[in-house]
């Protein structure tokens, strides 16, 4: 594995898909190969189980089919898109990957974490990301932004207690772990975020050549 996999992590709304662009133009304008991808997602079977994670149904999903479609997807991903590109010394930046997994069945649901940390060591074999960026809001902040977007999701229709468990998990985490996460004040204009972006990119980019 020679490559760099970058992930970019949140609450709903704080500015992770806006702030991959970002970071992968900067990345880009140095010349870096960078694969952008997203989860749950990133290849079109990965996609359709995104569809049938996201739609709203008549019928409510058990939690572990829940769990279940976010590793299947994930093997997909992993297998199509991110080993690849790994191997073959690409940075990869995706919008969300397990931490989310961690966050949202285990911190939201109510899963036990230990069957996460089971599915993920089957799945991904000891792959973690090399850096985990947090964007980082108040709960409110996020769900208006989202909501101004007009149609919400199924996880998007969740309620307040819901979203403050996730955005806890993703701190715990980080605060557990500091060498892996990188954390972002995402409730600051768009501008300043991006300041702190540019912030780590000599550290990233120090990485990508080592
Ligand atoms: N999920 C995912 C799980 O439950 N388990 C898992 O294992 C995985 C992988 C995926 C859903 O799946 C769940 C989590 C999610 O609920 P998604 O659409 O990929 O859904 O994720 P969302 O967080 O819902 O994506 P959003 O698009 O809502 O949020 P982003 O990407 O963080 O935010 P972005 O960039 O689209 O910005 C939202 C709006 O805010 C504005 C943007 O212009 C945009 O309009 N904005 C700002 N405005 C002011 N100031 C700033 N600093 C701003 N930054 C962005």
């Amino acid at each position: 594995m020679s490559g760099l996999f970058i992930t970019l992590e949140g609450p709903e709304g704080a500015g992770k898909t806006t702030n991959r662009q970002y970071l992968a133009a900067r990345l880009r304008e140095q010349g870096v190969d960078v694969v952008l991808s997203r989860e749950p997602g990133g290849t079109p079977l990965a996609e359709r189980i995104r569809d049938l994670l996201l739609e709203p149904g008549d019928e409510a999903m058990a939690t572990d089919t829940e769990l279940l479609l976010m590793f299947a997807a994930r093997a997909q991903h992993l297998a199509q898109v991110i080993l690849p590109a790994l191997a073959r010394g690409a940075v990869v930046i995706c919008d969300r990957f397990t931490d989310a997994t961690y966050a949202y069945q285990g911190g939201g649901r109510g899963l036990p974490m230990a069957r996460i940390a089971t599915l993920e060591a089957f799945v991904q074999h000891g792959l973690r990301p090399d850096l985990t960026l947090i964007f980082d809001l108040p709960v409110d902040v996020g769900l208006s932004r989202a909501a101004a977007r007009g149609r919400l999701d199924r996880f998007e229709r969740e309620g307040r207690d819901f979203f403050e468990a996730v955005r806890q998990t993703y701190l715990d985490r980080a605060a557990a772990q500091p060498e892996r996460y990188r954390l972002l004040d995402a409730g600051q204009p768009l501008d300043a975020v991006q300041r702190a972006i540019d912030g780590l990119l000599p550290s990233i980019l120090d990485r990508c050549r080592g």
